[in-house]
């Protein structure tokens, strides 16, 4: 058995863009199958954007994707998804205001039509997850609006009979400052291989200490996309060791501490398939507590990559919470590289 995609699937590819260039790429005949974009405009409905200051010199940037040529596109429930048939991609937004909920009701109904979308569209295995919770640590009466999310999210995740442990999907969860609550995910007809950091406890098994239900996600997801590539997702890593926050209130030696996980990470991946990722050659997006960290955080991985690294060129700084109070930076990633599952892997996935 393997997990090769279906030999009539389109490859799956993304590209790490400047708004230009993006919206060039539109006009070039071949209409994406859809983007995620850094300080682009609302009005681009198929590039559903982050609402965060970005903080790199580069401006808007994106992240478009490439599927089939059909591309179906559809409501269902908070969901705005397009969808090639092998491949969906979804953008929730919910405003608090009008849902008269709380964070946890509220996760728990975003991730129900997220859910009902995979279904819908075929594609019931989801490849990675971005999060993005307005005043993530804020209260959310008697308990931390992150910690509300997460047992809404781990709820949903049960229901749906969606790994919510072992096999979770990649994901981060950022704070936003105002605006909606907004969920972005890709997912496929075939589960991706979870990939754990041995450095770090899972997150799926974090202790009470950080709520009462855990978050989430696996620390990253390998996927088969096609044409003999496979994707790495990186979720949003930080600098923790164990299941604990490390160096309080230092965001150079976070920002090491970060770099050890994501080599970590990589390491992990490189090892479950003939793929060779590099932490020098990722498309990230860095995420700083305070705007005036951006340089600091760059120079930090400027002196480790190389000013020249691919992963130093198209990197997107973005202004957000992170969701332990105690963090001050989280850096998330993808790559793509030719290779497979090891079989044994593969079969597991
Ligand atoms: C951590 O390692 C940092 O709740 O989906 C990173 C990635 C983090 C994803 C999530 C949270 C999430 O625990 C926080």
């Amino acid at each position: 058995m393997t997990a090769r995609l279906a030999l009539d699937a389109p490859p799956l590819r993304v590209q790490r863009l400047s708004l230009a260039e993006s919206l060039k790429l539109a006009d070039g005949g071949r209409t994406p199958f859809g983007g995620l974009g850094y300080g682009t405009p609302e009005s681009l409905a198929w590039m559903p954007g982050v609402d965060a200051r970005v903080l790199s010199g580069g401006g808007p940037m994106a992240d478009v994707w490439l599927a089939g040529e059909h591309i179906e596109s559809g409501i269902t429930g908070a969901v705005r998804w397009r969808s090639d048939g092998h491949w969906t991609l979804g953008a929730i937004e919910l405003e608090e205001a009008f849902e008269r909920q709380g964070v946890a009701a509220l996760a728990e109904r975003a991730y129900r039509d997220l859910f009902a979308t995979l279904e819908e569209t075929g594609c019931n295995h989801l490849q990675r997850i971005w999060n993005y919770l307005p005043q993530i640590n804020g209260d959310g009466g008697g308990m931390e609006r992150y910690r509300q999310f997460n047992a809404g999210r781990q709820q949903a995740f049960v229901e749906a009979g969606q790994a919510a442990f072992e096999g979770a999907p990649a994901a981060c969860a950022l704070g936003i400052h105002q605006g909606a609550l907004a969920i972005r995910f890709l997912a496929g007809r075939s589960a991706p291989l979870a990939i754990e950091n041995p450095r770090q406890v899972s997150a799926y098994r974090y202790p009470t200490l950080y709520g009462p239900r855990a978050p989430t996600f696996s620390r990253a997801a390998l996927a088969d996309i096609g044409a003999g590539d496979l994707a790495l997702f990186v979720s949003g890593t930080a600098s923790i060791v164990g299941h604990e926050t490390q160096h309080l209130g230092d965001v150079v030696a976070q920002t090491q501490e970060t770099l050890r996980n994501l080599r970590a990470v990589v390491a992990e991946a490189n090892a479950r398939g003939s793929a060779v990722f590099d932490v020098a050659n990722l498309d990230i997006v860095a995420y700083v507590r305070h705007a005036a960290d951006a340089p600091t955080v760059r120079h930090e991985l400027e002196a480790a990559l190389g000013a020249e690294a691919g992963t130093l060129q198209g990197a997107v700084f973005l202004e957000a919470d992170i969701c332990r109070q105690d963090l001050l930076v989280e850096i998330e990633a993808h790559a793509v590289a030719a290779g497979s599952l090891n079989v044994l892997d593969a079969a597991a996935a």
